[in-house]
């Protein structure tokens, strides 16, 4: 009799690790096929600036997300992971004019680790909507903050990013040393567009092989004075197929602990 009930227990055994077996293998086709599609987020830009004028603090411009009208608006910025290629698409209105005479464009900063330094840039300062597409240089270089950058040319705007409760001088690129290319495109979404320009940064496959990049964080401003400017943790989203995957296994372990 107890032997029959060890033989129904090991039957049932059999029976459970089979079906998760080829649960398993079904939902690793799956999450295979959805690896495989691009994955895209989008990133909105809650980021706020506090603004200064003549080494100061500027009471007008405290906690502000953009100065001077929607001329430096930053709307969105659409990060896609392709196996592993990267792609950016930023929204905005700057320049404008489509001239980069004026205050320039600004650079991408980028924290692959996240520890909070930057470790590669996208120079854009020198691109506007008339010279598409344009390779641009992907840069390890020295930081400065966007105060410092314009005290020393004599122009007095600029701003901090605050995040939290914690403010962060917004770092302009200067000495640099180029570690790879990025085909940047701007494309003209129209005058009736909310945000009239997208940016689109193709890293390409070079920098995602290992998966270095399947969560960083980025920091753009509109304009080098740091009018507008987003601050945003970019990640992957771990597939619900691998979700359910994990949970399948943890069940399958569940059942053995339970059978024995
Ligand atoms: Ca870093
Ligand atoms: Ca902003």
């Amino acid at each position: 009799m107890g032997r029959g009930i060890e033989n129904e227990k090991e039957n049932h055994m059999r029976i459970i690790i089979r079906m998760m077996l080829v649960l398993i293998a079904v939902i690793w086709a799956m999450s295979s096929v959805a690896q495989a599609s691009p994955i895209s987020i989008t990133y909105w830009d809650t980021t706020k600036v506090d603004g200064w004028r003549n080494n100061a603090p500027d009471p007008n411009y405290q906690n502000v997300d953009v100065i001077g009208g929607d001329a430096f608006k930053l709307e969105k910025t659409v990060v896609t992971w392709d196996g592993s290629r990267v792609k950016m698409d930023i929204y905005t209105n700057w320049p404008a004019r489509g001239q980069t005479s004026q205050t320039g464009v600004a650079d991408l900063a980028l924290d692959i680790d996240q520890n909070g330094s930057w470790d590669y840039a996208v120079r854009l300062g020198s691109v506007s909507r008339f010279n598409t597409p344009t390779v641009v240089d992907l840069l390890s270089g020295t930081w400065r903050n966007s105060h410092f950058y314009f005290g020393s040319t004599g122009l007095v705007y600029g701003g901090q990013y605050i995040d939290g409760a914690q403010k962060f001088d917004i770092p302009v690129l200067v000495g640099s040393t180029d570690v790879g290319n990025v085909i940047a495109t701007w494309s003209w979404l129209g005058s009736s567009s909310s945000s009239r320009f997208k940016v689109t940064l193709d890293f390409g496959n070079n920098f995602n092989t290992n998966h270095d990049w399947d969560s960083f964080n980025f920091l753009w401003g509109t304009a080098r004075c740091g009018n507008d400017t987003q601050f945003a943790s970019a990640a992957v989203p771990i597939p619900g197929s691998v979700l359910l995957l994990g949970s399948g296994l943890l069940g399958l372990l569940g059942f053995k602990r339970k059978l024995k």
